[in-house]
């Protein structure tokens, strides 16, 4: 694979001494904190959060293993597997299996920094200890059908648990809305780590947009993406990278194909890399040739307008559905001023913008915390709060002035006390683009 260089932009600056991805002795405090907060904030209740399981690729490769993103929360393990975190109130224990001198001597497993402050127990204790909390706890919270045995071992000291003292019955909770809630607001630490994310994707796609993209295929783009956030010091990719190009940039997803980009491509990239857990999520979708067609400009500058005006609403008070709101009536006020009807426009506004504005983003690139309050009402965006802003418009009917175009733009925004902070850099103005992607 090759890519037509300009010879000013190296691939990727390397930066200066910056953090590093191990964690330092005070974020030891992070995490129990944090485990302090959710005993805090959900009394009664017994959390049992499980790191995961090692998934198989293929006849006896793994894939890389990454803990479930609740258990690094209140931990701050990354690399455990079949461990089991229980906060019971004040008492935190990690629950680990046996390590086996066959898996030392092959995996080297068990070789992590054990957390101070939490009792180590052997996992065999687990359905003893929960069998001890349940005569005083209300709830048990732990994430239903994501472990069958785990999902069993409750169920089943539920049915012949005895002993129990409390008046009312004992209540099993999803304890991924509950842990999401206090993953909405984000702390410093992670608010560092995901600027660090956010920084160093957009670092790859600056430099992606230096090379000439017709001529190569989805799949050799993509590659070449993953392979520069490794370059960059990050541990992965935070999810599967999207490259479409041509009419495939009307597929929301589009997985990276064979297919070669053409000359009058338009090619939308979604991909962001992941530091120390924490996710990027950028989207550019960009001229294969360097230029725009009059129909791809026109279609851009309409998205882009709406995605500016939603990121400059974002602030606290402000609500999720508002910032949607906002893009989604540029996005129509934008169509009306490419001549179609408001009643045309009424119609198939839906169909066109199909998916939501926003959605909240941390250790996972889909934060999993609640987007409606206690009254169901949409959230209001409070200080410390990170979500994307992706509005898109997708012309998929065949035989249309715009049929086959898609085109999406994407920037995560952290809300602070005085608005907002755009946390990924990368152009998007048409002229920067052409500028930079002209060969
Ligand atoms: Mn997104």
């Amino acid at each position: 694979m090759h890519f037509h260089q300009k010879p000013t932009e190296k691939p990727t600056e390397k930066p200066t001494e910056k953090p590093t991805e191990k964690p330092t002795e005070n974020d030891t405090d992070v995490f129990s904190q944090r485990r302090q907060r959710l005993a805090e904030r959900f009394t009664h209740t017994v959390f049992v959060v499980p790191s995961g399981v090692v998934s198989m690729r293929s006849h006896s490769v793994a894939y890389p293993f990454k803990s479930q993103s609740d258990f690094f929360y209140l931990t701050g393990l990354r690399a455990v597997s079949v461990a089991y975190l229980v906060v019971a109130g004040k008492h935190c224990h990690l629950l680990l299996p046996e390590i086996s001198s066959e898996s030392k001597l092959w995996e080297g497993e068990g070789e992590f920094d054990l957390p101070k402050d939490l009792s180590i127990e052997p996992l065999s204790r687990l359905d003893e200890l929960l069998a001890e909390y349940c005569k005083n706890f209300d709830r048990i919270a732990f994430p239903f059908g994501r472990h069958s045995e785990l999902d069993g071992l409750i169920l089943r000291m539920g049915a012949y648990h005895r002993g129990r003292k409390a008046p009312h019955p004992l209540a099993l909770v999803d304890c991924r809305t509950l842990i999401g809630i206090l993953r909405l607001h984000k702390d410093e630490t992670e608010i560092e780590c995901l600027c660090e994310a956010g920084q160093r994707s957009s670092r790859v796609h600056r430099a992606l947009m230096s090379k000439r993209l017709a001529g190569q295929r989805e799949i050799e783009i993509a590659n070449w993406i993953e392979a520069s956030f490794l370059a960059e010091g990050m541990s992965w990719r935070a999810y599967g990278t999207i490259v479409g190009a041509g009419e495939r940039t009307t597929i929301l997803h589009a997985r990276a194909t064979e297919r070669m980009v053409k000359p009058n491509d338009l090619v939308l990239i979604d991909a962001g890399g992941e530091w120390q857990g924490y996710c990027a999520d950028i989207t550019r979708t960009l001229p294969a040739n360097g230029k725009f067609s009059n129909e791809q400009r026109a279609v851009y500058e309409v998205v882009l307008k709406s995605q500016k005006a939603a990121i400059t609403s974002v602030r606290p008070g402000v609500s999720l559905e508002e910032v949607h709101l906002t893009a989604r009536e540029n996005l129509m006020a934008g169509l009306r001023g490419l001549g179609m009807s408001a009643s045309e426009i009424e119609e198939k506004i839906s169909i066109l913008q199909p998916h939501g504005t926003s959605h909240w983003i941390g250790l996972d690139v889909h934060d999993p915390a609640p987007v409606v309050d206690d009254a169901g009402r949409s959230i209001r965006l409070e200080p410390g709060m990170c979500l994307t802003v992706e509005p898109g418009l997708y012309f998929r009917e065949p035989g249309l002035r715009f049929s086959g175009i898609g085109i999406r733009i994407e920037d995560d925004v952290l809300v602070t006390a005085q608005g907002h902070e755009i946390l990924t850099s990368v152009p998007k103005e048409i002229s920067e683009i052409e500028e930079l992607c002209s060969f």
